[in-house]
């Protein structure tokens, strides 16, 4: 063959075709063919992953209105998963099955369900302010929420709602060691639920604040009983950061309409934009959040819906809470990475302002304020706090920082750029144009104690004219940046589809450790043993009153049980585990017309419940494909009306012989053959070395177990002449025997081509 394509190009050639769409192209043939440049070509290698090699970087970005969050490689952009956290996903089964919905519903506010979410922030869990690549949180904007999600499996674990916010966008933040996940009111409301005041009541009643949520690491969980907020004036709270090295214990959270103007256009009032944008100054909150907690601890706190909120006047009371101005309209404050300074960008400002932790920290030992703002709250001068101004350019949003120290990134919205610049000097380095309307930008680890470097994420709200167009709804475009030199170089444009990401985080991606499979029979949810968990040979189905529940088992190629007899008005709960060990072996579920559908990866239990109110004949079945009997993964939900009888039943006609009986039986001791010979190569080599290859063994060690008692049925049936039943058993032996063979080969792929050795 190789000898053919050798021979048939030099014929090629020798008659003068060498650019024939038929050989095979060079690199110029191609370049010259699509109009790429040698620069277009040095950003493709820079971005290109070959199939099998993998990703250095994993990002987790906000998936904006869709309420999920989008995972994706860098330096590919390709898109690796949907976390589903505030919407239904039914592919994961989220929503659709009870276990998942049991966190979804936790979401309810008011006793309503919230199917969407606005997603901003995520945040992975820091460890001595460096990622640890354990734990993933994010915010919904739009209702009050935070969601934990645990990085061992991807999945959603806990929602909870904000008790006292209307609103919050400037969460997640998390505190160097994840002791606290910080979220901050967005829009000020009055603290109590469901409480009117009118608009004439802004600065006496409305109030924001910041919630410090407690994350207890060994649960995995965020404990709502250890959680406090801290009340502040009603400056609409914007993002936040917490303090590092020098800075911890300390956090940060901007604000805007500080004027606490209320709009009014339909009383003839100049609008909100005008009016909160009046000053020249806004407020940047300081608070020692560690005194805060030891303060709550002591009682200091009032519970307001339950919950603990430490009120204003204690807070300054003792000198826990300060201001500081910052040019007007601010959007990030992001803390450098040794903890020492903060950048603070103003949106109508040109300049980015870098204050000194440790200037602030001078100010309020000395008791040198310049003001109180009108809640009593010291404020201290902004040439007390400053290190620097540096003037970037139009509409300055984001910064983040380089494993290069003093070297900063800021997002510029509308001049549509990312700046370079070194936030020591005050210098800016380098600049280069994003398409269009930054917002966010993300550097690898950007955010923690020890950055990355190596890339940049540009979050752009408007792709305009980037991607062939599909509608007035255009996608976002994340552009990938390489920072690694002193020019930045853009590399690729990713069209992200699934709604208005806000922020990224990305992680090394050695330091994530996630699970292949679950223990048999656990809920992935709680991450506890599921109830309803079943082993093989021990599916049953309780009918008890009309509540039917099922303890069935999903393993290729069958769900058991194969029928589920009700009667209408049943209440149904089918309880499902998942027995395989083999990797990225799942099953999903569902019954026709029932909206449920549930996703059970290699060892998980999930359970859907609905209630079997109309007559009729439901098939069920497995919805991924997950073998060749695939589709043969079937069943059927029969929901008699009441009180039916079964009529005359005719004996059903012998449908096989002794032939068919004899052909099946040799099809097994040939299929044998293949077998053993993928056995012995297995052997062979060192596969025990390989933790992948000896799962893939104990799977199909598992399938050739089940041979034996579907060998003796067969036999037992052929004594007896029933060729029927003889026949569907030794076909059953040879189901067995496909899948294992099936897993056999895979194995004995693997091996060769991670280079197994020959063992004696
Ligand atoms: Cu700038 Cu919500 Cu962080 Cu949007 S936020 S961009
Ligand atoms: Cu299991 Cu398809």
């Amino acid at each position: 063959m190789k000898q053919f394509v050798v021979k048939s190009t030099a014929l090629l050639l020798a008659a003068g075709f060498a650019a024939s769409a038929y050989s095979a192209e060079s690199l110029q043939d191609v370049m010259k063919r699509r109009n790429l440049s040698q620069q277009d070509l040095l950003a493709a290698s820079k971005t290109y992953v070959p199939t099998g090699k993998r990703d250095e970087f994993v990002a987790f970005s906000s998936g904006g209105q869709s309420g999920q969050i989008i995972v994706y490689g860098i330096p590919s952009m390709r898109i690796l998963k949907y976390i589903a956290v505030f919407t239904p996903e039914p592919w994961q089964g989220y929503g659709f099955d009870e276990n998942s919905k049991a966190v979804l519903r936790q979401g309810n506010i008011d006793g309503k369900e919230i199917n969407w979410g606005d997603t901003h922030h995520p945040a992975i869990s820091e460890t001595q302010g460096k990622y640890d690549g354990q734990f993933l949180f994010i915010n919904d904007k739009a209702n009050p929420r935070l969601a934990v999600i645990d990085l061992r499996d991807f999945e959603t674990k806990q929602i909870v709602v904000n008790p006292i916010f209307k609103s919050e966008h400037g969460g997640a933040f998390v505190t160097p060691n994840t002791e606290y996940i910080i979220e901050a009111a967005q829009y000020a409301s009055p603290l109590e639920n469901k409480k009117f005041y009118p608009l004439e009541e802004f600065n006496e009643k409305y109030r924001g604040g910041v919630t410090y949520w407690k994350f207890d690491r060994k649960e995995g969980r965020i404990d709502p009983k250890a959680s406090f907020s801290l009340e502040l004036p009603p400056y609409s709270q914007d993002l936040s950061d917490a303090g590092k090295g020098p800075s911890d214990g300390w956090s940060f959270t901007n604000s805007f309409c500080s004027e606490r103007y209320v709009g009014g256009i339909e009383k003839g009032r100049p609008p909100y934009e005008a009016g909160c944008s009046a000053k020249d100054t806004d407020y940047l909150h300081v608070i020692n959040w560690k005194k805060a907690a030891e303060l709550v601890a002591q009682g200091k706190a009032k519970k307001i819906n339950g919950h603990n909120v430490l009120m204003m006047e204690t807070a300054i009371k003792e000198g826990i809470l300060f201001l500081v101005p910052e040019p007007k309209s601010p959007h990030g404050v992001d803390v450098t990475p040794d903890g020492k300074f903060l950048t603070v960008a103003g949106k109508l400002d040109t300049h980015v302002s870098v204050y000194s932790f440790e200037k602030i920290q001078a100010a309020i030992k000395a008791g040198k304020f310049e003001s109180k703002d009108a809640y009593g709250i010291p404020v201290i001068g902004m040439k007390d706090a400053l290190h620097t101004q540096v003037q970037l350019g139009l509409g300055p949003l984001h910064t983040q920082y380089d494993s290069k120290p003093c070297i900063a990134y800021t997002s510029l919205y509308v001049d549509s750029q990312v700046v370079k610049w070194n936030h020591c000097e005050g210098k800016v380095l380098d600049k280069i144009s994003v398409h269009y309307n930054i917002g966010h930008l993300m550097t690898m680890e950007g955010d923690s104690a020890d950055p990355k470097g190596h890339y940049l994420v540009a979050l752009n709200k408007l792709a305009i004219d980037r991607f062939v167009p599909v509608g007035p709804l255009h996608p976002q475009n994340h552009q990938l940046i390489d920072i690694s030199n002193d020019k930045m170089q853009l590399l690729y444009d990713m069209p992200v589809p699934l709604g208005e990401p806000h922020y990224v985080v990305a992680i090394e991606a050695a330091k994530l450790k996630p699970g292949v499979r679950y223990k048999v029979g656990t809920d992935s949810r709680t991450d506890k043993p599921h109830p309803g968990a079943t082993k093989a040979g021990e599916e049953e189905t309780v009918k008890k009153g009309n509540k039917i529940t099922v303890y069935g088992t999903l393993i290729r190629s069958h769900i058991t049980p194969e029928t589920i007899e009700a009667e209408v008005g049943d209440e149904i709960t089918i309880h499902l585990t998942n027995l395989e060990r083999a990797q990225d072996e799942t099953h999903g579920f569902t019954v026709s017309t029932f909206n449920v559908h549930a996703s059970a990866e290699p060892g998980k239990t999930v359970t859907v419940k609905f209630k079997a109110d109309k007559e009729g004949v439901y098939p069920y079945y497995c919805t991924e494909f997950c073998s060749a009997l695939h589709l043969e993964m079937q069943g059927y939900l029969l929901v008699k009306p009441k009180g039916w009888k079964p009529g005359k039943v005719v004996a059903a006609k012998a449908v096989y012989t002794e032939t068919d009986y004899k052909a099946t039986v040799k099809k097994v001791v040939d299929t044998q053959v293949v077998i053993d010979s993928v056995v012995g190569y297995i052997t062979s080599v060192n596969f025990k070395d390989f933790p992948d290859v000896v799962n893939m063994v104990d799977d199909a060690t598992d399938q050739l177990n089940k041979i034996k008692d579907a060998k003796a049925k067969h036999e037992a049936a052929a004594a007896k002449k029933d060729w029927d039943q003889a026949n569907l058993w030794a076909e059953q032996v040879w189901q067995y025997q496909v899948k294992a063979a099936d897993i056999g080969l895979r194995a004995k792929t693997y091996l060769e081509q991670n280079g197994a050795k020959k063992v004696k």
